[in-house]
Order: C-alpha cells, then sequence, then structure tokens
C-alpha cells in the first residue's frame, strides 16, 4: 500500500518476529471495516445487537483478567532511567526490545497482522501526528477506525517520510504475568503485548496522544494534555472555549457534553463538545492556546451514563458503537449496564459471558455486577448530539481558560482561580483525589495526579511542570487557570453542589473572569468568587450555602502541605524551584 522503504522495513521486521500468516493494510473504507465486523462475528469475538435499535452496534467481551489499564504494566524506557522520572517504572529499552521479543516472537502464527494506518488529529493539519499500529486483533482495528483517521488518506500524508508512529501489538496468550506496555520515546515506538483491552492496545490513544506526545511536545514546544475542550455558545452566537482536567471518575465526559440548565437554555446559550479525554495545544500566530482533540470518537465508561448524567453520551452510542464488557440483554438483543435505567434485563447475560441474575445484584458488591465497571463504549465524535462544528478544524479552538478539578470533601473550594501562569502551574500540580466510598482501599485516601497526568506524562514530571512553565513565557496571551472541586460534601457526605449541567454556573463565573467581568476576593490559595456572582436561579440552594462552598478552609489546607511536600519530594530533583516558590507563598499565605 506504500513505496514509503522506512514503513516497509519496519513491517517487515516486525512480521519477521511475529510470524503472522497474512499481512492486511486497512484502508479506511467501509467494504473493509463491514467484511471485518462480518468475520469477528463469525468467530464469537463480536456480538451483532438489534440492527434496529442499535444500528452498527455490536459487543465485545475482553478477557476477565483483562479489563483496565495496567499502571504496573506499563514502562517508559529511555536510554537514561533519570529522563523516565521517578513516578513511571522505567526498563533499559534495550533490555525491553529482547524480553517483549520473545513473547512477540511467533505470536501471529496462523493468523492475520493488520497494518492500520492512522492520524491523530484532522489529515493535513499542523496539529496533526501520523502513526501506524501492527496488530493481530480485529477489534483493536475496528475500535482504531473509531476512534481516530484511518486508512489511505493517512498513508498519502505520510508520503515518504520517516515521521511516525511506530506501534506493535500483540495478544499473544493474553497471560498477565508477561503483560507489557511498553513506550520508546527515544525511538518513536510503543510495544504492547498479552493484553486485548482499549486503554493497553488502541495505541493512539493513551500511549501515543498522551505518553509519547507530550514527550514530543516537550521536544517541539507544544503540550500533550489529558484534557476535555468545550465551547460555551452566547446567545449572540460567539463562542468560548476551555478546556478542563480531571483525574478519573470526576465526570469529565459528562462535562464535556453538559447540558445547559433551563436558565441559560431559555436564553439561547448552548455548550459544544470538541473532546472529551485528550487535548493538543499550541501557540497560535495571535498569541493565544489553540487546542485540538486529536481523536475521533469516544471510549467511555458505561456504567452511569444514563439519560440524566449525560443524554448526548448516551445518543451517541445509539449507533456505529461497540460496546465492551456491557450487559447483553437477550431478549431484544440490545446492552445494559448498572445506572442505565432502574430496569435490568432479565434474561440477560454478564460481562464475563454468564448468564446473570439481576436479582442478586448488590449495589455494594461489585462482584455481582452485570457490566464490569471499567466497561466502554467506543463511539463516532460525529454521532454526538452536542459535536462542535470546529471539532475538524485545521487549526483548533482558541483556548480562554484551563480548568483542573479533583474531588475534594473539605479542602478545595467549589472554584478559585489562580493569580498568574507560574501560579496555575503550581495549582495543576498539586490536584488531587480523594478515594470514595464506591472504590476499593480506604476512603478519603488523597491520590496527587498533577494535572491528572500520573500515569500519561511520557518523562520526569519535575521536567513536565518546567516545560509548562516555559510554555507560559511563549504564550503572550495565555489562558487563565482555575481550580473546580464539583464534590465538597456536608458533614454527613452529602454533596453540597448539585453538579452535572449545574456545572455550566461556574463556567459562566470563569469565562465572565477570563473577560474581566467580575470581581472576586483575593485569599490565601488564590482568586474565590464573591458568593452573590455564582448564579443560582433556579436551583434550591442559599446564598449561604455558596458561601459555605467558596470557603477556603485554612486548617485543611494546612493539613494538605505536608502531603504536598513529601509528594514533590518524591518526584526528586527536577522539580523547577519556581514550584517551590509558589508551595512557600502557599504556606506563608496560610499562616498570616
Ligand atoms: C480513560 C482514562 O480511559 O483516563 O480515559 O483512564
Ligand atoms: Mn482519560
Amino acid at each position: 500500500m506504500t513505496t514509503n522503504k522506512h514503513v516497509n522495513a519496519w513491517i517487515d521486521e516486525m512480521a519477521a518476529l511475529t510470524k503472522p500468516d497474512k499481512i492486511v493494510w486497512i484502508d479506511g473504507s467501509e467494504e473493509q471495516a463491514e467484511q471485518l465486523r462480518a468475520q469477528a462475528c463469525s468467530t464469537g469475538e463480536l456480538i451483532k445487537l438489534n440492527q434496529e435499535l442499535l444500528p452498527n452496534c455490536y459487543l465485545h467481551r475482553t478477557a476477565i483478567n483483562d479489563v483496565a489499564r495496567v499502571e504496573d504494566r506499563t514502562f517508559i524506557c529511555t536510554r537514561k532511567k533519570e529522563d523516565a522520572g521517578t513516578i513511571n517504572n522505567w526498563m533499559d529499552p534495550q533490555e525491553c526490545y529482547a524480553k517483549l521479543s520473545k513473547l512477540y516472537d511467533g505470536s501471529m502464527k496462523g493468523q492475520t497482522m493488520y497494518v492500520i494506518p492512522y492520524s491523530m488529529g484532522v489529515v493535513g493539519s499542523d496539529f496533526a501526528k501520523i502513526g501506524i499500529e501492527l496488530t493481530d486483533s480485529i477489534y483493536v482495528v475496528l475500535n482504531m477506525l473509531i476512534m481516530t483517521r484511518v486508512g489511505t488518506k493517512v498513508v498519502d500524508a505520510l508520503g515518504d517520510s520517516p515521521d511516525f508512529i511506530k506501534g506493535l501489538h500483540a495478544r499473544a496468550d493474553l497471560d498477565e504475568q508477561n503483560r507489557y506496555i511498553c513506550h520508546f520515546p527515544e525511538d518513536n515506538t510503543i510495544w504492547s503485548v498479552n493484553s486485548g483491552y482499549g486503554g493497553n492496545v488502541l495505541l493512539g490513544k493513551k500511549c501515543f496522544a498522551l505518553r509519547i506526545a507530550s514527550y514530543l511536545g516537550r521536544k517541539e514546544g507544544w503540550m500533550a494534555e489529558h484534557m476535555l475542550i468545550l465551547g460555551v455558545e452566547y446567545p449572540d452566537g460567539e463562542i468560548k472555549y476551555v478546556s478542563a482536567a480531571f483525574p478519573s471518575a470526576c465526570g469529565k465526559t459528562n462535562l464535556a457534553m453538559l447540558i445547559p440548565p433551563e436558565y441559560y437554555k431559555k436564553k439561547g446559550y448552548k455548550v459544544w463538545c470538541v473532546g472529551d479525554d485528550i487535548a493538543w495545544l499550541r501557540v497560535g500566530e495571535d498569541g493565544r492556546l489553540w487546542a485540538v482533540n486529536p481523536e475521533n470518537g469516544f471510549f467511555g465508561v458505561a456504567p452511569g451514563t444514563n439519560s440524566k448524567s449525560n443524554p448526548n453520551a448516551l445518543a451517541t452510542t445509539m449507533r456505529d458503537t461497540i460496546f465492551t464488557n456491557v450487559v447483553h440483554d437477550l431478549d431484544n438483543n440490545t446492552v445494559w449496564w448498572e445506572g442505565l435505567n432502574d430496569n435490568p434485563p432479565a434474561n440477560a447475560i454478564d460481562w464475563k459471558g454468564n448468564k446473570w441474575d439481576y436479582t442478586k445484584y448488590d449495589k455494594k458488591d461489585k462482584s455481582t455486577c452485570g457490566a464490569h465497571p471499567n466497561s466502554r463504549f467506543t463511539a463516532l465524535a460525529k454521532n454526538c448530539p452536542c459535536i462542535s462544528s470546529e471539532f475538524d478544524s485545521l487549526t483548533g479552538v482558541p483556548i480562554s481558560a484551563i480548568i483542573f478539578g479533583g474531588r475534594r470533601a473539605k479542602t478545595a473550594p467549589l472554584v478559585y482561580q489562580s493569580r498568574d501562569w507560574q501560579h496555575g502551574t503550581f495549582v495543576g500540580s498539586i490536584m488531587a483525589s480523594e478515594t470514595t466510598a464506591a472504590a476499593a482501599g480506604a476512603v478519603g485516601v488523597v491520590r496527587r495526579d498533577p494535572m491528572a497526568m500520573r500515569p500519561f506524562v511520557g518523562y520526569d514530571m519535575g521536567d513536565y511542570w518546567a516545560h509548562w512553565l516555559e510554555m507560559g513565557k511563549k504564550i503572550p496571551n495565555p489562558p487563565k487557570i482555575f481550580h473546580v472541586n464539583w464534590f465538597r460534601t456536608d458533614d454527613e457526605g452529602h454533596f453540597i453542589w448539585p453538579g452535572f449541567g449545574d456545572n455550566m454556573r461556574v463556567l459562566m463565573w470563569i469565562l465572565d473572569r477570563c473577560e474581566g467581568k467580575v470581581d472576586a476576593q483575593e485569599t490565601a490559595i488564590g482568586y474565590v468568587p464573591n458568593p452573590e456572582d455564582i448564579n443560582i436561579d433556579g436551583l434550591d440552594l442559599t446564598i449561604d450555602t455558596v458561601k459555605e462552598l467558596l470557603t477556603v478552609d485554612k486548617e485543611s489546607w494546612k493539613a494538605d502541605l505536608s502531603n504536598i511536600k513529601e509528594f514533590y519530594a518524591g518526584i526528586g530533583a527536577r522539580v523547577p524551584k519556581e514550584m517551590y516558590d509558589e508551595l512557600a507563598i502557599l504556606e506563608a499565605n496560610l499562616n498570616k
């Protein structure tokens, strides 16, 4: 399919190692995709769902031991250990190539190796980067066809260039003891073996668009971030864009597809989704920071998605979707998951492929779930009712505000604004979430997740913060940086803020701040809204509750300081001095 000698030599080498019977190029055509779906259905890899209710939708079940990303099996293989940093697992590249070569050796015998040429970003955009994934899995091919831009157009765009990310994936024996997700940022290479689960095997997503891209971004002067991008349209038609980073289980996809509360809807406000997971950001000619979503679809968590929490996501999954590890409703050949509605199917198969008795389902016992808690939908962005008209833009969208967030019961107020870019970088660096009763393990344990990138930075975390600081110097008109917390609780542990669509009320304060339209109070941690500036029209909330949501509780911040210091110490010598300066300012402010 190509005369590119770099591509052909690499494919030859990988085929000599994995020894497939056949090599098939994925051209991006519907005919080829349809033929692969039929083939996957004939072997049981996919189940074709009710085509009247769910046109072009399929169900897949992974192996039971293979249901999530595996951070402890994920490696950054730089020549020098210190370049991978203290948070990432590291392996020497030569040692890793040798070790994994043994696992790949002959692993595709009797099978087909699919060659997927794909682009992260719109083909032809200055933001876009090309990858080629070699895989033995039709499930991977079909997911990549949704999540990325695939096919002949990508091969044409690459031409004779050696500038592409080389990804090799083999399911091998799905042996979890020998499962490896390895990144070689210095070689533009990703090797994944012994998994069939999305985050480990759709190499364009976390592996390329975050880990490798964050490394490239540092080298080339741009940023790859774990951020949603959304646009707020004002009644006069103007649209302002924000990007936002949250650790998992903070409702990122829900925020990206937010439905405005009645108050705003009536006035003509709209919210448009550009992306729900990843943003690539560059400085534009106008001196602002511009963002694209390099993906082409959503790989969203199914449980909890419903017509109230995220009607747009639900609508997106109604066609052209691959469901993974959800419940199969046998009566009407559709799917179900916990939190979809109150009508679990009576005649159903669970995510493990066993008959599922919903009467034995106990919300507190995950082992009784019909759908795996990390079950997923892979759906096309263009099927989302609120997809932005700029989704396919070559230049991206200009970002007015960057929002960081976490799940904190007491410490962080509903929203605060950093003083400037450097302070904003510090605010991102101390991002954290507390574990909830829903997760296994102790409740209330703080996990630091800087910029929500803890598992995704392809190099040293201290160097990553230094890159943020460097970028700040290169953006003449930078976005303002904020922090939000939708999850403050009262003394009984109930959430105080209604969340979901009502988060728009906080977005509007943020955008007003960006325009200099509203004042704020300076506090020890940054600028906090005057309570009356958070619009609570139509909400069952008093101004006193808003005051409570906005208080900065110095004692809990002081308690946090030692945890932050310990975290910084763990990151080690490359934490920029500026971050320690900001920490000292915070400490001094809290002791004032
Ligand atoms: C994801 C994640 O799947 O962040 O997007 O884990
Ligand atoms: Mn994510």
